[in-house]
């Protein structure tokens, strides 16, 4: 699997999170052709925008719809908001998560 990302970005940082939480083996690979706007990294994530998986022959964007691809494939140990109150210990990813999501970084085009 291969994440194509940012690391001043916030919401590749959620997905990392959850990487590093799981202790999946990902790739942290650089933008294609070094910027989100080249055409090298449209033909990955056609939104221009980090971050973007490359995981069993698909091309996933979106930070929330990478976290549950993950969640659904390596469910353990649990780090989604589907069901707060029934995964106690996911809490301090989860408000970790929350947090970071709450923050802009200076590659956030919706100010
Ligand atoms: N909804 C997207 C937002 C991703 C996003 O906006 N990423 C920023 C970096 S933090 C980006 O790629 N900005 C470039 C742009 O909007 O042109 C997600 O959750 O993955």
């Amino acid at each position: 699997m291969k994440l194509y990302n940012l690391y001043l970005s916030n919401f590749a940082t959620k997905s990392r999170l959850v990487i590093y939480e799981k202790g999946l083996n990902v790739e942290m690979a650089p933008i294609p052709g070094g910027e989100l706007s080249s055409p090298e990294y449209a033909k990955i994530n056609l939104l221009g925008k980090t971050p973007a998986l490359e995981a069993d022959g698909l091309l996933i964007p979106e930070s929330e719809v990478i976290n549950e691809y993950f969640e659904d494939k390596y469910p353990t140990p649990r780090c989604c908001r589907r069901a707060p109150r029934a995964a106690p210990g996911c809490e301090s990813s989860r408000d970790s998560m929350t947090f970071i999501s709450s923050r802009r970084c200076e590659h956030c085009s919706a100010r």
